[in-house]
């Protein structure tokens, strides 16, 4: 019985290697499918961030990561959604498209002409700068 206002987290994970960035392509829903993302997902009810994105990362990426500092602004997603961003630093594994349909690294230079999903692109110039 949750109140009205309650929300729901989605943490996604900014992992940085070499100056690039990783990004993974949904392979679902249609609508964003085929679009670029930075990978993540759901926190579940009474967990932390920290713990749902190295859940969700092992799930997706095959990668255990330790979670830092948050990255930009919490977007509000609609429907009772709200994402924020992690960096993430990869402790062991190589990072493995489990769940999309492809991974791929860029640079700053790419990643402004990459076509990310309509809420990740708010924070093209906080992960610039730490490209
Ligand atoms: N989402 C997003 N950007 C991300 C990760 C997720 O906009 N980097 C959105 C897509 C869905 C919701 O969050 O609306 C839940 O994500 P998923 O379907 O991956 O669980």
């Amino acid at each position: 019985m949750g109140a009205v206002s309650e929300s729901r987290t989605v943490v996604a994970g900014a992992v940085i290697v070499n100056a690039r960035l990783l990004l993974a392509q949904r392979a679902h829903p249609a609508e964003l499918a085929g679009r670029w993302e930075l990978p993540g997902g759901k926190v579940e009810p009474g967990e932390q961030d920290t713990t749902a994105l190295v859940r969700e990362l092992r799930e997706e990426l095959a990668i255990d990561v330790v979670v830092g500092d948050p990255v930009g602004a919490d977007v509000d997603l609609g429907g009772g959604l709200v994402l924020r961003a992690y960096r993430v630093n990869v402790v062991s594994g190589t990072p493995a498209p489990l769940e999309h349909s492809a991974l791929r690294w860029v640079d700053a230079a790419e990643l402004h002409t990459i076509d990310l999903v309509a809420a990740d692109r708010q924070w093209i110039p906080d992960l610039v700068a730490l490209l």
